[in-house]
């Protein structure tokens, strides 16, 4: 096992990791932007290197300034956490070729599911059901373009593959706008990504956001922890997470699971993953895969009682995994709340000092955050400041749970997303369960009509 690894990232999931390695045994190293020098997750760690000035490009995106601090500290392992370099496979091949171990999958795998294009083409290989679409990248041809639009039916979607997360993407509803569609989507791609490839899928209307865990190590052993949705989110970003998806038939559930693991095993793939799925009319849908740990991993620790960042050090350290899927067993109910410094209705951020901070507490009750207070949120990063996830036996308790814990906790100071919160945990549609992706943003559109001009 390693002896010592660096942390490359900031906020409630350095915390997070940190904890991991302390349960394991293995001393700490963080690094931080001089906004993050006075954080208590800095203060912490075994040992700190201040890597440059707050803006996210100058420090945490500095791969030399990460590889150096790693050298100087004789640290074995670079967990990335999520966000910043973790899907970077520049810095993971970087990290390896300096002689150290990057905790996530190999550099070519986090290429291949970085273009969305090869991703969908392995997963389709490998038994994935995925969205009807391109067999891969659009021709420059524009009647094969129509023609393959015509098959497909209308309405489609444009992605580029050097996209994702809902970065370049854009739906066509009829003929008459397709190639322009298809050109300005090409031209946006290759001014963001530097890759103007782009794909077409039926564009699913209605859908929920599914995704699948997966835990791989380097012997071709993988098994999946589970399901999540995640289609509570507002512009792509995610507000709350829950496991198991409601509403759903286990069977189904297990078949897709299924396949996402022996997908795993095809590839070879090695650490946490995430398999993106749309659910839509009793079908899933693969669309992307994420090569990270994802914020939302604290749902699935909970119904699989799984470390999961301990089980990612240890397959990064070499050894077998000691899961197996017959043992893997889904209990209870978990959902998790997003916490932002944000105004809750208007979504402007309020960073800023925190005067008061009273965490809550309880049965099935986990707060991961970093905030104290006194402390000083910086404008510098995104707006979440921890993450509430409340546990039940049922749905239900997990519900009562999360807004008993959401009376209990203050922030004084800064605007929080708490009251969206507790709004959320007694909204009718939310209670009933499988809302879609559009169901917030409709909400806030129906609640800004019944209050305009009030
Ligand atoms: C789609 C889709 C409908 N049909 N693909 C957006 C993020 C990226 N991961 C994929 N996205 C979508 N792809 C097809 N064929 C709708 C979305 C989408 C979405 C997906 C998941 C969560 C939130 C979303 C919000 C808007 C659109």
């Amino acid at each position: 096992m390693f002896e010592k690894i660096l942390i490359a990232n900031r906020g409630e999931i350095a915390l997070r990791i940190q904890r991991a390695c302390r349960e394991m045994g293995i001393k700490t190293v963080v690094v931080h932007s001089e906004a993050d020098t006075e954080a208590k997750y800095v203060k912490l760690a075994d040992e700190s290197v201040c890597i440059g000035p707050a803006a996210s490009s100058a420090s945490y995106l500095n791969i030399p300034a990460i590889i150096s601090a790693a050298e100087v500290t004789d640290a074995e392992a670079i967990h990335p956490g999520y966000g910043f370099l973790s899907e970077n496979a520049d810095f993971a091949e970087r990290v390896e070729k300096s002689g150290f171990v990057f905790i996530g999958p190999r550099p070519e795998t986090i290429r291949l599911m970085g273009d969305k294009v090869s991703a969908k083409d392995a997963m389709k290989a490998a038994g994935v059901p995925c969205v009807p679409g391109s067999d891969g990248a659009l021709p420059e041809d524009p009647k094969e373009i129509v023609r393959i639009a015509r098959a497909i039916g209308y309405p489609v979607i444009i992605k580029a593959a050097g996209g994702g997360g809902g970065r370049g993407m854009r739906v066509v509803h009829t003929e008459a706008a397709l190639l322009n569609a298809v050109t300005m989507t090409r031209a946006e791609a290759q001014a963001a990504f530097g890759n103007p490839v782009v794909y077409m899928e039926k564009f699913l209307e209605n859908p929920r956001h599914i995704e699948f865990q997966v835990l791989a190590d380097s012997y071709k052993n993988a098994v999946w922890l589970g399901e999540r949705d995640c289609s509570m989110q507002r512009r792509h970003q995610k507000i709350i997470e829950e496991a198991p998806a409601p509403e759903i038939a286990r069977r189904l559930i297990t078949r897709i699971g299924d396949r996402c693991a022996e997908a795993c095993r095809k590839i070879g793939y090695r650490g946490a993953g995430t398999f993106e799925f749309l659910f839509e009319d009793g079908e899933f849908y693969f669309i992307e895969m994420n090569t990270r740990l994802q914020v939302e991993h604290p749902v699935t620790e909970f119904i699989t009682g799984i470390d999961l960042v301990q089980q990612q050090i240890r397959v990064a350290a070499g050894e077998k995994l000691a899961l197996r899927q017959r043992e893997i067993e889904l209990k209870g109910h978990a959902i998790e709340c997003r916490i932002n410094a944000e105004d809750p209705f208007k979504f402007t951020p309020s960073p800023g000092r925190i005067a008061s901070y009273h965490p809550p507490g309880g049965p099935g009750i986990r707060v991961d955050s970093h905030v104290y207070s006194g402390y000083n949120v910086p404008l510098h990063y995104d707006s979440m400041i921890g993450k509430l996830i409340a546990y039940g036996d049922t749905r239900d308790q997990a519900i009562r749970r999360m807004r008993i814990a959401l009376s209990e906790m203050v922030v004084e100071g800064i605007k929080t997303n708490i009251p969206l919160h507790q709004e959320l945990m007694h909204d009718h549609r939310f209670i009933k369960g499988g809302t879609s992706i559009h169901y917030l943003e409709q909400k806030l559109a129906a609640k800004g009509e019944a209050t305009k001009g009030k």
